[in-house]
């Protein structure tokens, strides 16, 4: 072996210690917080060649300041049901990385919430929002609140309880929040007029994802899901693959997912199935959109319903045997998660070809490695879903331009926005030799410029 080497793979060695080291005391510091301690293993391992090649990020304490949230926020939220009860429920607000601009993330109201996922979230969020190219610094929050089966009154008392504390916290050019699992463009209007009439000023800048007449974006609905698309066709013309004539299966059935379905339509897909937490259809006709629009957005149902349209359709409870449905793409666009071993084997075997993470790390690393095992072209959350943050930055810019973009020019930068990510995570993954690994490629890529401000701002 000659010298040189046998001094890089000492050097690589000697890193390979460090994050083992690095992981071990956030392990400790961080007991039981599992999904948080998974996003954090998934990108130390990833950035081992970055920190070869470049020590400085050691010496300042990058990765040891990123992984530990600028400030973790939770707080009681009493509010009281339509029966008179008084409920108790818990609020976050984790702030995670200030250093490239206010931070920015969505609020997740689900039962499941707790600071682990808080935390994985607001993780995933700063190098997500860093790979937007935009000004924007990483945070989450939410509660562990559950929306289903609550009234309008309900919703609307809870939303109001939470943001008086959270109000305290946020601000447009400190925190800008948004919506997530169970938080939709009903409960940011509620958020806004509590926030607006605390703060006696119209500060439309503070939420993103806001009703189109009275400052929301055209296209943020929509851009999430639309980005996801435009970033796995990217990655499938690579190939010389497309979604024109391929088969689609879309977990989940919120603002993600019908919006995935529906630019995958546009571009000449058929989806066959999307799902709700309680369990899927398949429709071999093509999943009639209007139909899940009508059920999700206005009626607030089950996806079960669907059948109840199209006779020729099939209802299956559970949650993965979606993912035993032939397909050439998969798209997760539910849950943290739901894409396990078994499942992603079950789609290999299938003959899948590739697979874009629309949800917040739908796929457990196991999943991941049997995807690039096989071959399969992998899209990971932080570069495929960003293109929903990405608008809500477009939201944050009209907002202080006093201005409102058509339709057609927020979509048109999105695209570009999609396609800038696909090129710099492909560029990170070829600099850094595992061409074409796109989830090495998007941590080093959103990691590099977050870790270049926070050594340039000192040591705060
Ligand atoms: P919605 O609340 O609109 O929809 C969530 C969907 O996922 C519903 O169909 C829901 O089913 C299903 N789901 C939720 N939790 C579970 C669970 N534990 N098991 C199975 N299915 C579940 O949320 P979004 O579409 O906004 O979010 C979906 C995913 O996309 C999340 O991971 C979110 O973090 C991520 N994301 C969202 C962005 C956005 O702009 N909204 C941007 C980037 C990522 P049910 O109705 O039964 O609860
Ligand atoms: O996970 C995400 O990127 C979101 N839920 C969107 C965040 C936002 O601020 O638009």
């Amino acid at each position: 072996m000659k010298m040189l080497e046998r001094v890089e793979e000492n050097q690589t060695q000697i890193v390979k210690d460090y994050v083992n080291r690095l992981f071990e005391s956030v392990r400790m510091r961080n007991p039981n917080e599992w999904e948080f301690l998974q996003a954090v293993k998934e990108v130390l391992d990833s950035l081992v060649p970055v920190l070869v090649k470049n020590p400085i990020y050691i010496k300042h304490a990058i990765l040891e300041r990123m992984i530990e949230p600028e400030r973790l926020i939770t707080f009681r939220v009493s509010w009281v049901d339509d029966k008179g009860n008084v409920k108790v429920n818990r609020g976050y607000r984790v702030q995670f990385n200030s250093a490239i601009g206010p931070y920015k993330g969505g609020l997740r109201f689900h039962p499941s919430v707790n600071a682990s996922i808080i935390k994985f979230l607001g993780f995933e969020q700063t190098f997500k929002n860093s790979l937007t190219g935009q000004p924007i610094g990483g945070g989450k929050g939410g509660s562990d609140f559950d929306p289903k089966g609550k009234s309008d009154l309900e919703i609307m008392r809870f939303c109001q309880s939470f943001m008086t504390e959270l109000s305290r916290h946020i601000g447009p050019d400190t925190d800008v929040p948004a919506g997530d699992i169970g938080v939709g463009a009903r409960e940011i209007g509620y958020l806004f007029g509590q926030y607006k009439k605390l703060k006696n000023a119209y500060e439309a800048g503070v939420l993103t994802g806001k009703g189109i007449g009275y400052g929301g974006s055209l296209g943020r609905k929509e851009a999430t899901g639309y980005g996801l698309v435009y970033f796995v066709e990217e990655m499938l013309k690579s190939q010389g693959l497309s979604f024109k004539g391929s088969t689609v299966v879309v977990s989940g059935s919120g603002n993600v997912s019908i919006y995935a379905m529906e630019k995958a339509v546009q571009f000449g897909a058929k989806v066959v199935s999307c799902s709700d937490s309680n369990g899927y259809v398949y429709d071999s006709n093509g999943i009639n959109l209007d139909t899940v629009k009508r059920i999700k957005e206005i009626e607030n149902k089950r996806i079960s319903e669907y059948v109840k349209d199209h006779p020729g359709a099939v209802y299956q409870e559970g949650c993965l045997g979606i993912w035993a449905i032939p397909c050439d793409i998969a798209l997760p666009c539910a849950t943290q998660n739901e894409i396990n071993k078994e499942a992603a084997e079950m789609l290999v075997s299938n003959g899948v070809k590739a697979v874009g993470e629309g949800a917040n790390m739908p796929s457990t690393q196991e999943a991941i490695d049997t995807f690039m095992d096989h071959s399969v072209l992998f899209a990971p959350a932080k570069a495929a879903n960003a293109g929903g943050v990405a608008v809500s930055a477009l939201e944050m810019a009209q907002n202080s331009a006093r201005l409102a973009w058509t339709q057609e020019e927020v979509d048109l930068k999105l695209q570009e926005i999609m396609n800038d990510i696909y090129r710099k995570s492909m560029k990170a993954s070829e600099e850094y030799e595992v061409p074409g690994n796109l989830v090495v490629g998007a941590n080093i890529a959103g990691f590099v410029k977050v870790a270049n401000a926070m050594i340039e701002q000192g040591i705060i």
